[in-house]
């Protein structure tokens, strides 16, 4: 069932972990949890139960990763183009880390796993600040998994920042035009001191970037679904991954 709606040809169905084990795991996987709102419409629910549901499926698919190994599970949560949405669903959505912060942030700290955010602090209602930097600062001498959310970012803004950091320090003479080059530049962006994610996974259908990580994603393996992100469970993430590693190894060594 899960198998047929991938876009890719011969499909294995992974039943176990243990059947990655043999192959290289992703040190870096970003997700784009797309398709919360569909997945309750075609349920005839209201498009916030969709984001609910969503929300719970952040903390299986992060067990997930951790059990594989997977260094930093990044996941798109919230983008600067998301605010367009009707108000309702944009204060749903706001309220989502107030609740998953008491439900799930116990297992997350005794699983050693290590919150934080990329994005912009601008627009973020106090008290859905106040839940995200609890759970950061709760998580903050965790040495596990780091789980990375994406909330209120975009990427465009992100290069477009170091690019203005670049031109001040030039203006004021600290840097030289010639001293830029990759490393100055992605040193400046948010995720300067994470490794480029190795998979990108986007749940329901869409096939695009929608302005995320255009930078770091440069070498990334691509990997799309047509299952919307509350339907897409932990089998479907071995998957995603057994995928990464046949590619890897089909190009790897050649
Ligand atoms: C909605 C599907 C968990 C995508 C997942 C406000 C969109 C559920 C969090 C969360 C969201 C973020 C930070 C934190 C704890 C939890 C979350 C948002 C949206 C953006 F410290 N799910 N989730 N944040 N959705």
């Amino acid at each position: 069932m899960s198998l047929k709606k991938t876009w890719f040809g011969r499909k294995k169905r992974i039943d176990s972990p243990e059947q990655l084990m043999h192959g290289q795991i992703p040190q870096h996987v970003a997700v784009i949890m797309d398709g919360n709102g569909r997945w309750a419409s075609k349920r005839g629910l209201p498009r916030v139960a969709g984001h609910h549901s969503g929300m719970k499926n952040v903390k299986k698919i992060t067990i997930a990763a951790d059990e594989l190994g997977i260094k930093i599970l990044t996941l798109y949560a919230f983008s600067t183009e998301n605010w367009k949405r009707p108000k309702d669903e944009v204060d749903y959505i706001m309220g989502l880390p107030v609740e998953f912060f008491p439900l799930e942030i116990e297992e997350l700290v005794q699983k050693n796993v290590h919150i934080r955010m990329t994005g912009w602090k601008e627009g973020v209602p106090p008290h859905t600040l106040e839940a995200v930097e609890n759970a950061i600062e709760r998580t903050r001498h965790n040495t596990g998994l780091i789980l990375n959310f994406a909330f209120n970012y975009g990427s465009r803004k992100e290069m477009t920042e170091a690019l203005r950091g670049i031109a001040r320090d030039v203006k004021q003479g600290v840097l030289d035009p010639e001293q830029i080059d990759e490393q100055e530049y992605a040193k400046r962006l948010k995720t300067s001191d994470l490794p480029d994610p190795d998979l990108l996974i986007r749940t329901s259908g869409e096939l695009r970037i929608s302005n995320f990580m255009l930078w770091q994603l440069a070498y990334t393996e691509l990997f799309f679904t047509d299952l919307y992100w509350p339907e897409f469970t932990e089998g479907h993430f071995y998957e995603a991954i057994y995928e990464y590693q046949q590619r890897i190894r089909r190009y790897g060594g050649l």
